[in-house]
């Protein structure tokens, strides 16, 4: 399954809000207050123009805490933005179908430099797989196969190479027990199991089995 990521672009769905409130016309954005408190709670804006709202910013008073987008017009939202306080963008939400089911978050890039993307692959928002980029370039990932809340597969890459895979054959350690490399080329180098748990991988001889993915499904 191929990833698409959504863009931290600096220029978020919030800030296109703002700048359209100070524009003259059509396009600028409809503010909705709390009945109550007569916070501002959402800015919902048209603007591409078309008639349709295509833009909705979910505040607490002037504190954004989400925004929804139609980016591209067709009448799905395509762009989840998720806001901290005071108003920091922390991951961007996006559909890698584009048919209105979020499925892939794009966090920001954390201190060692990592970005990390969470992938629902069964599209139903629990997340069974995450990927860690350097810049563009694939670091590793992690999978809980079978969405029972523990990591069973962690892969480790190089210049974007797949160069090891790490497993829980018995899905229930939480620690990897067997351990597959691989070459600079993608080719297999060999196999090897920790069954004691001590954190050294002893060579076995058996070939790698069948039922062992061989690499990277992306
Ligand atoms: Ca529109
Ligand atoms: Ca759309
Ligand atoms: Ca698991
Ligand atoms: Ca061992």
């Amino acid at each position: 399954m191929s990833t698409k990521r959504a863009s931290l672009r600096a220029f978020t769905i919030i800030a296109t809000v703002i700048v359209a409130s100070c524009a003259p016309g059509g396009t600028r954005p409809v503010p909705s207050y709390d009945p109550y408190t007569s916070k501002l709670i959402q800015l919902t804006a048209d603007l591409n123009g078309d008639g349709r709202q295509d833009q909705w910013t979910f505040l607490d008073g002037n504190r954004p805490l989400r925004a929804e987008a139609d980016t591209d017009g067709d009448g799905r939202v395509d762009r989840w933005e998720y806001y901290a306080a005071p108003a920091s963008l922390v991951k961007v939400g996006s559909s890698s179908r584009s048919d209105g089911v979020e499925d892939t978050w794009t966090w920001a890039i954390d201190a060692n430099g990592e970005r990390r993307v969470d992938l629902s692959r069964a599209r139903d928002r629990a997340i069974d797989r995450r990927e860690y980029f350097q810049g563009d370039v694939l670091v590793r990932a992690d999978e809980d196969t079978d969405l029972d809340g523990l990591l069973d597969k962690w892969e480790r890459y190089e210049a974007g190479a797949l160069r090891q895979v790490e497993f829980d054959t018995t899905k229930q350690l939480g620690r990897p027990d067997r351990r597959l490399m691989y070459d600079a080329q993608g080719r297999f180098v060999s196999i090897s199991a920790d069954p004691d748990g001590d954190g050294t991988f002893e060579p076995i001889r058996e070939e790698p089995q069948k039922d062992l993915p061989q690499g990277a499904r992306r």
